[in-house]
């Protein structure tokens, strides 16, 4: 008995040694065959206590079956230690198994997904989607547009200038109706959803840096009315706001159309009843529009007497205030992520 003892007690002395100097999983596995396999060194002894009388049989069962359950847990120990460090890349010093930094999950930002909400809804009536530059000629965004040197209207605009002769930050998308015209024969339907600047004092409602999106229709002369902007305007605001929207229609003036008009829609925030964001009127004022001012289609070399149609002009940044019921536009531009993250 004191022989088997003795051969037990020296055999996990020697099997813990060797587990722990295994400097790879095929070390491991062949220490494990050594000790623990079918022919294994500690097997054969289990096997052997059947031939010991009863009492002693159990008390040397016992020993032997715990240096086993001892033997296999330190070799799973080992196993994982020799896992971890064979994913380490020594060349590089990148050690993958040390646990990283979470990153936070990005989204859209607010303009972003007002844009393509308004991008998707005109797209599906028929509308392409056509962009152009942010820095323009006093040609472009001025004259081609009916709006002539010296003339009043152009105080309308609060440009800024750049150094470089007649360049200018363009002060809206317009500019990009005369472009698009020049390139492209009638009959057409654009929007153009674009950057645009005005040397204004900001608060809650105005930037200087803000986002137009310009609509523009021309087909044959009768064929496209103040009607159908009403109705496509009206379908727009529809789908936009995902609720029925009334809408009204005020006489205004832009050089560039004739006649004019101002487009009111219902308050989304009261629904009509009168709030702080409508001035209790019930009524938000949200785009400028009209039908092509013939001298616009002369510019581009159409003839008023065949080509007709409308052009409207909104604030992006106010449909996103109305969307969101946010307070103040210069949020989208203040980069604070409290307010960002909201979205
Ligand atoms: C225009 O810029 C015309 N080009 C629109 C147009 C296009 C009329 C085609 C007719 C035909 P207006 O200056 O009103 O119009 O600007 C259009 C919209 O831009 C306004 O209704 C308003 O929603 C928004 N807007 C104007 N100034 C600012 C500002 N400083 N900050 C944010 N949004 C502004």
């Amino acid at each position: 008995m004191i022989k088997i003892h003795m051969e037990l007690k020296k055999l996990e002395i020697t099997a813990r040694k060797d587990i722990k100097s295994a400097k790879n999983l095929k070390d491991l596995d062949d220490i494990f065959k050594k000790y623990l396999g079918k022919k294994g060194e500690l097997t054969l002894i289990l096997r052997s206590l059947k031939n010991l009388p009863i009492k002693e049989r159990k008390t040397q069962g016992k020993i032997a079956n715990q240096i086993k359950k001892d033997l296999e847990l330190i070799i799973q120990e080992q196993k994982h230690k020799l896992q971890a460090s064979s994913f380490k890349i020594q060349d590089t010093g990148f050690d993958i198994t040390v646990p990283g930094k979470k990153q936070d999950l990005g989204h859209l930002h607010p303009l972003t997904l007002v844009r393509r909400k308004v991008e998707e809804i005109f797209q599906s009536m028929g509308f392409s989607v056509v962009e152009g530059p942010e820095v323009e000629s006093e040609w472009y965004n001025f004259d081609a547009l009916n709006i002539p040197k010296e003339h009043p209207a152009r105080d309308l605009w609060d440009t800024f200038y750049l150094k470089q002769k007649k360049l200018l930050l363009r002060t809206h998308t317009s500019p990009v109706q005369i472009r698009y015209m020049e390139k492209n024969q009638p009959p057409l339907r654009i929007i153009v959803p674009g950057r645009v600047f005005r040397h204004e004092a900001t608060d809650a409602g105005h930037e200087v840096n803000f986002y137009h999106i310009e609509g523009l229709m021309i087909d044959k002369k009768g064929k496209v009315s103040v009607a159908n902007f009403k109705a496509i305007i009206g379908e727009f605001f529809k789908r936009f706001f995902e609720k029925e929207i009334k809408i009204r229609l005020r006489p205004s003036y832009f050089p560039f159309t004739e006649p004019s008009f101002e487009i009111d829609i219902n308050c989304v925030n009261c629904l009509g009843k009168g709030c702080s964001v409508c001035a209790q009127t019930g009524w938000v004022e949200t785009l400028g529009a009209g039908m092509v001012h013939p001298n616009v289609l002369k510019a581009v070399g159409l003839n008023p007497k065949f080509w007709q149609g409308f052009a409207f002009g909104v604030g992006m940044d106010r449909l996103a205030i109305m969307k969101y019921k946010i307070q103040d536009i210069r949020l989208f531009y203040g980069g604070d992520l409290r307010f960002l993250q909201q979205f």
